[in-house]
């Protein structure tokens, strides 16, 4: 009987404290060993002259996300995950969305029959919270957390989604007792409908002005205001998105008065700008999300502080509608306001590579951060670490050997999510996931999806010590 089922031989390993070059035995789904030179496995990798990662974990992404609105997220739990593992994703961490005046569990419930049997690769399940009914934060929520639902996302902005400063502070209530992660979107709500009222009586109705209405200092304003408020009743916030200078300074401000206060970006702060909403006809429509791409010279922020320590992850936003598609973009028309088109731009698949090749690559980020921002962190902040996201004995075996040099033009056609388009066609990259493990599994290889649909597991999240408040609240109620 072989010592190992797997051994990856002779990569150049990364985790987020240090790259080292060795072998790594897997047995059972997991790593079972980490040396200079193992021996006795069945199957052999050669990795030789190749860098060998964590798995992607990413944190923050929408797939079969349910809506009232009439379009359809395009990818399920099958296409999803299938996009993920070819860019070397192995954890995706999707939301269970509560419709106002419904059960919060009930939607958990519900989204948890989506996946079961559909995904590729492991997934963990956040939760958005749109109505903090009494009832759901009495019992439903406390009874999830401790079922494994141990983050949620809450909204400043959308008008079916959003709460008031009194129901955050409630949440932000519920999340110290509980020691949940809270996930914030941070834009202005009425700042955003009061402009977008008067770009349309202007006419201004096209694409390009979906970012004129979601300027900067919307972002800021409620970043500042979401930092007060969990500053008010100490407990530790993670801004999801973080797309601006101004947003980047409360960070910074927030940070060195002491809070505990996680940002996340996403790549199409780092590769869109504005001008990709301004493009001839409905094109633009592809690169709506919010908030919006900005200008070079905010981007260039981003690229700061994702090397500079501002951002702890890196997460895609994967939201992905198509565009040429009566329930996808063009839902109301290609006349309509931006008001109506449907927000997000697909990223799963790209996520790491872009990341790889133009933060690792150009020398803007070493390896150790990357796997930090894709993985490490991402594991630890929601609390399924060390299980995810690290290369340590008696972690699931989730791992991608990276083919350093592979040149790629990003295309639609060569990624697998069931959108009709990528905002990155044309993009020229280096590095590309060469072979992806899964819990032990070859599930990517030679450029094909190996995974059979239904293995991946769901994985409950435990409390994260990211979450623990620092003991000073400013409120002494
Ligand atoms: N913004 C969000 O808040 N969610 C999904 C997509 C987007 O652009
Ligand atoms: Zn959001
Ligand atoms: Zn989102």
């Amino acid at each position: 009987m072989s010592t190992f089922d797997t051994i990856i031989r002779g990569g150049r390993v990364a985790t987020a404290g240090a790259v080292v070059q060795c072998d790594i035995g897997i047995r059972d789904g997991r790593i079972a060993a980490l040396a200079d030179s193992l021996e006795g496995a069945a199957n052999v990798i050669d990795a030789e002259g190749r860098t060998v990662t964590p798995g992607g974990v990413d944190g923050h992404c929408h797939i079969d996300q349910p809506n009232e609105e009439g379009w359809v997220c395009a990818d399920d739990f099958f296409s999803g995950t299938r996009s993920a593992l070819a860019g070397g994703t192995t954890t995706v961490m999707p939301f269970a969305q509560q419709f106002r005046g419904r059960s919060l569990r009930a939607a958990v419930d519900e989204y948890r029959t989506r996946a079961e049997g559909n995904a590729l690769v492991d997934y963990a399940v956040h939760m958005i919270l749109s109505d903090p009914s009494e009832q759901v934060l009495g019992q439903e929520l406390p009874a999830l957390i401790r079922d494994g639902y141990t983050s949620f996302k809450i909204y400043m902005t959308y008008d079916d989604l959003k709460l008031n400063d009194r129901q955050i502070l409630d949440v932000l209530a519920l999340a110290r007792r509980e020691a949940a992660m809270v996930m914030v979107h941070a834009e202005n709500a009425d700042c955003i409908t009061w402009l977008t009222d008067r770009l349309e009586e202007a006419g201004k109705i096209a694409p390009m002005y979906h970012a004129t209405s979601r300027p900067g200092p919307v972002e800021r304003e409620a970043t500042h205001r979401a930092i007060t408020l969990s500053e008010l009743l100490d407990v530790p916030i993670l801004l999801v998105h973080v797309s601006a200078r101004e947003a980047v300074d409360e960070i910074q401000r927030a940070r060195s008065r002491g809070l505990k206060i996680f940002a996340e970006t996403c790549p199409q702060y780092l590769f869109l700008t504005e001008d990709d909403l301004d493009k001839p006809g409905f094109e633009g429509a592809k690169c709506i999300c919010s908030p919006p791409p900005r200008d070079k010279a905010n981007q260039q922020v981003i690229w700061d502080g994702l090397r500079g320590g501002t951002f702890d992850v890196l997460s895609s936003d994967h939201a992905p509608t198509r565009f040429d598609d009566d329930k996808g973009k063009k839902v109301r028309g290609t006349d309509s306001s931006f008001r109506w088109v449907p927000n997000g731009v697909p990223g799963l698949e790209t996520r790491m590579p872009l990341l790889f090749s133009e933060g690792v690559g150009k020398g803007v980020i070493d390896l150790e951060r990357f796997v930090a921002l894709t993985a490490t962190n991402q594991a630890k902040i929601y609390g399924i670490y060390p299980q995810k996201g690290t290369i340590a004995v008696g972690s699931d075996a989730d791992i991608v050997i990276w083919d350093d040099e592979r040149e790629t033009t990003i295309t639609n056609d060569i990624l697998h999510h069931d959108v009709d388009y990528t905002p990155y066609e044309g993009m020229k990259i280096k590095g590309w996931p060469a072979i992806t493990l899964s819990r032990g599994d070859v599930v990517w290889a030679d450029g094909e999806v190996r995974a059979d649909r239904g293995r991946g597991a769901f994985i409950p999240c435990a409390l994260s010590t990211a979450a623990t408040p620092l003991g000073r609240p400013v409120a002494k109620i």
